[in-house]
């Protein structure tokens, strides 16, 4: 396939990429069971490199198996241990997460869970994500709060659960001076309805938080969508708030599950306006990575089900090009006379390429 040359540098800005070992993915979705063999850690990780990948973003359990069976010094060594691999291979850990929502304890919720015992169950496996971080040699830890929501409004206390969340992001704030904690939203599923779920709601916890440098946002396409919002404004509301320090790029069809399209596969002017709205804000120029959480399609052979890495890296960098592209005089032309039909028809004719 002839393949265009974009750069996706320029203006002293070179982006980095990363993505997560689960995004390698077997293809089990719940309605039936893997369709392609899994792939070690070990051999995923030479992918990265081959993609062009530079960032690696892990679950706690990604970086340590069998997380709960293993005791505290065990999880720090192991994770150390990994530190120093991802170090030789010239990888970066972008980020820990606590996947908090695959436990027996955390079915009802970790931090929101009405169960005490499991609060505090979730409230140390975070401490102990913050402790891989270390280890690893990240200062990010992102929050999916998955399971911290309902099902049906009554079982839990919403105002007494936003406090609880708090609390956790607290007390992670306060076992490392370092590390800095990136609030994931998404609006549902697997819960009917999530607390946190959208940017603007992650970001006043954080100006609540006993260090709202530390706490910022990770805003993922699909998840905006999810909410009936506009990826692109997301990321310029936490860009103004400068709370912007990772992305989930990916695409969403509409109002469905999260589809984790690659990205640009659904809808390209909002991918184009995405990637606007980035290169604008400045992102990336603190090392920011360009996060890419896609999914591959269920039915792609096991020989080629790396190219929704490949693709969505290829989309993303091709709109950097058609964003520096743009025609900034014409643009400024038609907002001045306030002829927004002549600037639709500038954006569109650019992303079609006439
Ligand atoms: C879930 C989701 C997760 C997080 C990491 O929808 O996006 O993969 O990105 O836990
Ligand atoms: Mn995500």
């Amino acid at each position: 396939m002839a393949r265009a040359k974009v750069k996706a540098s320029g203006k002293g800005r070179k982006y980095r990429f990363s993505f997560g070992p689960w995004n390698i993915h077997e293809g089990a979705d719940p309605f039936g069971p893997p369709v392609r063999q899994p792939i070690a850690f070990a051999k995923k990780l030479k992918k990265y490199r081959e993609l062009g990948f530079e960032g690696i973003q892990f679950h706690d359990d990604d970086a340590v198996p069998d997380i709960d069976s293993k005791s505290p010094q065990q999880v720090r060594k192991e994770a150390a241990r990994l530190g120093k691999l991802l170090a030789n291979e010239g990888l970066v850990p972008e980020f820990v997460a606590p996947r908090l929502w695959e436990s027996p304890k955390t079915i009802d919720g970790g931090f929101t869970s009405n169960n005490p015992a499991e609060r505090k169950y979730a409230f140390q496996r975070s401490l102990q994500a913050v402790d891989i971080a270390a280890e690893l040699g990240s200062k990010n830890i992102v929050l999916w709060l998955a399971r911290e929501g309902t099902y049906i409004r009554e079982s839990k206390n919403a105002r007494l659960a936003n406090g609880y969340i708090l609390d956790a992001i607290n007390a992670m704030l306060e076992h490392n001076p370092e590390i800095r904690v990136m609030i994931e939203p998404k609006p549902n599923e697997p819960m009917d309805h999530a607390y946190v779920p959208t940017i603007g709601h992650a970001i006043s916890l954080a100006y609540l938080s006993v260090d709202p440098n530390r706490v910022g946002g990770l805003i993922e396409t699909a998840h905006a969508k999810l909410a009936g919002l506009d990826p692109s404004d997301e990321m310029a509301f936490a860009l103004f708030h400068k709370k912007l320090w990772s992305v989930h790029l990916n695409d969403q069809n509409g109002l469905k599950f999260d589809e984790d399209k690659s990205f640009g596969a659904a809808n390209l002017r909002e991918a184009f306006n995405q990637v606007r709205v980035l290169e604008e804000g400045g992102f990336g120029l603190n090392g920011e990575f360009v996060g890419l959480d896609v999914k591959v399609m269920r039915t792609q052979k096991a020989n080629n089900a790396t190219a929704h890495l490949s693709n969505s890296k290829r989309f993303f960098e091709l709109m950097v090009h058609k964003v520096r592209t743009f025609n900034r005089k014409a643009e400024a032309e038609c907002i001045k006379n306030r002829d927004y039909e002549a600037l639709e028809r500038l954006v569109v004719e650019h992303l079609l390429g006439v």
